[in-house]
């Protein structure tokens, strides 16, 4: 439309004005092309002036409303992919939670009605009949006790056979617990649980068996790392569950058993926030603080706490908005002298083999 307008308007143009059409070879061009136009010469110069003036009104209104038409169109498409873009982002929020809600239940089915006295016993009894055994929930029934009870056992993890013990990985769970939730374990076997002081007393306390624990660390920028004790052993719960604890192997250094005596938690007795059984007896000064309760100290979370040591794995996993709370502590595993941020942590344990 503009050039039809533009073709109409230039022999005009010209004829006016005709020093600039001397050095306007393409206008002169354009002019010879329509003088020959008849109905354009035989109008007297006022009607042309006129015509003019009505064109170019009418072109100048016809170009701003095409301007607006197209911002218009414009601001539509941009509205519609806006839109779009809204839709896709929730359609993505919405699957990533299914993705880690079935990842979470991927483990929630029925417990496998497998007896065993744990499941390193599991896995030696399924291992010539099922050619690959899933990790899960199975039901386990320790010797010298009468019940029978269900756990997590992990089946492919370093040739599995894990009791797990606890795991920490979303924060979902709260562990600020008091001693009967410790001695009894909460959560969910399927994600962030403690399976209990009893139990795992049971299942250390076997005749001929002897267990290793294994700790798992992930940081919040994916590093994995661990420590492991080739002998872990629990007292009973009169002598609040003390620890003993093996030779260390491992990556992630022996926070257990830290750098000094007053950091030793190798032998500490089991503390929760209503049961102090720590080494800040009365008082311990740690950095600039007096602390009369290391569970206090360390968000109500239980733990073989001495003054008060570096290893606490019942603190809350690493999280971006979460800037308060006592985070997993596990201090000897360190990156250019700085702890690491622990983002998820399992500890297991497993028969190991004995001589008898
Ligand atoms: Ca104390």
């Amino acid at each position: 439309m503009w050039t039809t307008v533009l073709l109409l308007l230039l022999p005009l143009l010209s004829s006016t004005n005709k020093t600039k059409h001397d050095h306007l070879n393409q206008s002169e061009i354009l002019s010879e092309d329509f003088s020959d136009i008849p109905v354009k010469s035989q109008k007297p110069p006022g009607e042309v002036k006129g015509q003019l003036q009505q064109s170019l009104l009418a072109f100048g209104r016809s170009t701003r409303k095409l301007m607006r038409d197209v911002m218009d169109e414009q601001q539509r498409a941009l509205d519609v992919l806006s839109n779009q873009v809204s839709e896709l982002m929730m359609k993505m929020q919405a699957l990533s939670s299914e993705v880690q809600r079935s990842n979470t239940e991927m483990f929630s089915m029925k417990p496998v009605q497998s007896h065993g006295r744990d499941c390193s016993e599991i896995k030696e009894n399924l291992m010539s009949a099922v050619p690959k055994i899933p990790s899960g929930i199975y039901i386990i029934h320790p010797e010298n006790t009468d019940s029978s009870f269900e756990v997590f056992c992990e089946m492919d993890y370093m040739g599995g056979g894990w009791t797990v013990m606890q795991k920490r990985s979303d924060g979902l769970t709260d562990f600020r617990r008091p001693w009967a939730d410790y001695a009894d374990g909460f959560g969910h076997l399927a994600g962030e649980h403690w399976l209990g002081l009893r139990k795992v007393y049971h299942i250390l306390n076997q005749k001929e068996a002897r267990f290793q624990i294994h700790i798992a660390l992930v940081s919040h920028d994916d590093v994995t790392s661990y420590a492991s004790y080739d002998d872990f052993r629990l007292d009973n719960e009169t002598n609040f569950f003390r620890i003993h604890l093996g030779r260390y192997s491992g990556s992630a250094g022996d926070a257990f058993r830290g750098y000094d005596q007053d950091q030793n938690q190798d032998t500490a007795p089991f503390s929760a926030s209503d049961m102090d059984n720590d080494g800040c007896n009365p008082s311990c000064t740690i950095g600039n603080k007096i602390v009369e309760s290391c569970s206090l100290q360390q968000n109500f979370t239980g733990w073989w706490f001495n003054q008060c040591g570096l290893a606490n794995l019942n603190g809350s996993p690493w999280d971006s908005d979460q800037n308060q709370g006592w985070h997993i502590l596990w201090d000897t595993w360190r990156r250019s002298g700085i702890p690491y941020t622990i983002r998820s942590v399992t500890m297991k344990i497993r028969r190991i083999a004995t001589n008898n």
